[in-house]
């Protein structure tokens, strides 16, 4: 077991985001063993979920005209048009059915909002609002955070940078994550995590 100041952040387990799901990631679900694993090695456990109103506007259909991933501007900067994914109560939104969920102390959810999207488990797309993790960890004394799942270079990458910006001890275990890959969204975020003084580990 990892000390008490440990965390194990584990992004978007969902169905939407794992192969036949609405936005899937290739080998979305050749994680969910290890992460299981790893759950059981860390005393604080956070599962995040994205979960969005139907009307939220990152998606694409939202959008008379638009195509699923071409990019739009909002007011807090660019945003990617997404499929339809993680509709708010249902099954695409669930975890992965093999993730052991229930070993989770918190759950939070993110991208509830219509008007704005939140890769980050921290704080929303505006880098502004914030989501209250932050103070879920500092009140159980987490200084070190291990982030695990979907997407690397979205979900997992945005959480990483506002992490380490906020003062933790952070490490993306890249084997237990799988990227989306937009025109090279990979290699930045690799570069953007390393900047931040991420540790990416296998
Ligand atoms: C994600 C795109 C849209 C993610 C969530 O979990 O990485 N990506 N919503
Ligand atoms: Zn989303």
């Amino acid at each position: 077991m990892r000390p008490d100041t440990h965390a194990l952040i584990v992004i978007d387990i969902q169905n939407d985001f794992c192969p036949g799901g609405a936005l899937a990631v290739a080998g979305g679900d050749q994680i969910v063993d290890r992460v299981n694993a790893l759950i059981r090695k860390f005393p604080v456990r956070v599962l995040t979920q994205d979960w969005h109103p139907a009307d939220h506007t990152s998606f694409a259909a939202n959008h008379p005209g638009a195509a699923p991933f071409s990019v739009t501007t909002m007011p807090y900067g660019p945003q990617v048009l997404w499929p339809t994914h993680c509709v708010q109560g249902t099954a695409g939104a669930a975890f992965h059915a093999d993730l052991d969920a229930d070993a989770a102390d918190l759950v939070i959810r993110k991208g509830f909002r219509p008007g704005i999207d939140s890769y980050s488990a921290f704080f929303e797309n505006d880098h502004k609002t914030p989501t209250g993790l932050e103070g879920y960890l500092r009140t159980r004394g987490v200084t070190d955070l291990t982030l695990v799942g979907l997407a690397t270079d979205f979900c997992v990458g945005y959480t990483a940078i506002d992490a380490a910006g906020l003062g933790f001890n952070v490490t993306v275990l890249e084997g237990a994550c799988r990227a989306i890959d937009l025109d090279g969204s990979l290699d930045a975020a690799q570069g953007k995590m390393r900047a931040a003084g991420v540790v990416l580990a296998e």
